[in-house]
């Protein structure tokens, strides 16, 4: 069905992604006409060695969602996965505390062999994705390795460590990017930048997920030269995260828990935010720090809300885009 969505932006948009909340923004903008005009930029710092074989959490949870394949109870892995795999992995008596997928690990299988060949995480993810009919081009933030590490009262842990052994019971008292100075923007999101005419930053973790991808030098200041409108989609609602710890990180970090919070994050290069009906009286508030705001229901339940969603943060971009000198 033809769409005046379809004809807007003129050029291509960038999302950056962390997991579901990112993944499920990034779907909605590829529903709303833009699945072969659409970047994501993915963290990667989440990524891990397990039995052996490279995961890359993020970079599979979007591409599962944009290939029409994720597991909707759980935002990650795959719909209808078994673990007979992992179930013989228990058997001969490792801890599997992190649940792979038996169709799962064919990604991690085949992702690691490439790797292992000296193929780069952006050619290996392309391939990937390409395979499973993914129009969008899914990006990695870096090729480089980079590790999210997470200071807690019980010491340092690595983030899945954290993230899903341990609960995110922990309290976060800092957060480090191990590697991120070596870190490089790589050519392919160099080309998505300069080819976009918007960036949007998904509702995604700040601090864990869109966090790291700032942090690979030279890319937040890229978004503050950035041609065109950035504009961002509130991961907090009402004062609570909309998926996983990011509540808890901001208040332990001691920043405030709400868009207003997540704005002043965002605030050097930002000019736009779409925020939940629920957090409406924050406007004024996020408009004094010089960021242009619109108000509408962005929790995405189904397919239909993640459209809508992706719509209301592309009108947002074309307002700014009008009122640019
Ligand atoms: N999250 C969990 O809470 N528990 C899991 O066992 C788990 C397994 C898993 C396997 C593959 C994958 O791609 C993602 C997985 N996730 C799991 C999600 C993941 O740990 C987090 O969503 C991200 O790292 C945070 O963005």
């Amino acid at each position: 069905m033809a769409e005046t969505i379809s004809r807007w932006p003129a050029g291509r948009v960038v999302t950056l992604a962390g997991g579901v909340g990112g993944a499920k923004l990034a779907h909605g903008l590829a529903l709303a006409g833009l699945d072969d005009r659409l970047d994501v930029v993915v963290n990667t710092a989440d990524d891990f060695q397990l039995y052996g074989l490279h995961i890359s959490p993020d970079l599979d949870t979007v591409m599962y969602t944009l290939a029409g394949i994720a597991n909707p109870a759980t935002g990650w892995g795959i719909l209808g996965d078994t673990a007979a795999t992992l179930g013989m992995i228990g058997r001969y008596g490792r801890s599997t505390w992190f649940w792979l997928g038996d169709r799962d690990l064919a990604t991690h299988l085949l992702r690691t062999e490439r790797l292992r060949a000296g193929a780069r995480l952006t050619e290996v993810t392309a391939e990937l994705a390409a395979a499973l009919g993914v129009t969008a081009r899914i990006l990695p933030m870096c090729d480089e390795p980079v590790a999210t590490l997470i200071e807690t009262p019980a010491g340092r842990l690595e983030f899945q460590d954290y993230f899903v052994r341990r609960r995110q019971r922990d309290t976060v008292l800092a957060v480090r990017f191990e590697g991120i100075e070596q870190a490089r923007i790589t050519p392919e999101v160099e080309r998505a930048l300069a080819e976009a005419s918007v960036v949007v930053v998904g509702p995604s973790n700040p601090l864990v997920s869109i966090g790291p991808i700032l942090a690979v030098p030279g890319f937040r200041e890229r978004l503050r030269a950035f041609h065109g409108p950035v504009v961002a989609v509130s991961p907090i609602v009402a004062g609570q995260a909309l998926k996983g710890p990011a509540d808890r990180m901001l208040a332990s970090l001691g920043h405030e828990v709400s868009p207003l919070g997540v704005a002043r994050l965002y605030q050097d290069f930002l000019d736009g935010i779409l925020i939940d009906q629920l957090d409406a009286e924050l406007a004024p508030a996020i408009a004094e720090l010089g960021i242009v705001v619109k108000v509408a229901d962005t929790i995405m339940r189904t397919n239909d809300d993640r459209r809508r969603v992706a719509r209301a943060v592309l009108d947002l971009a074309r307002e700014l885009m009008g009122a640019a000198p």
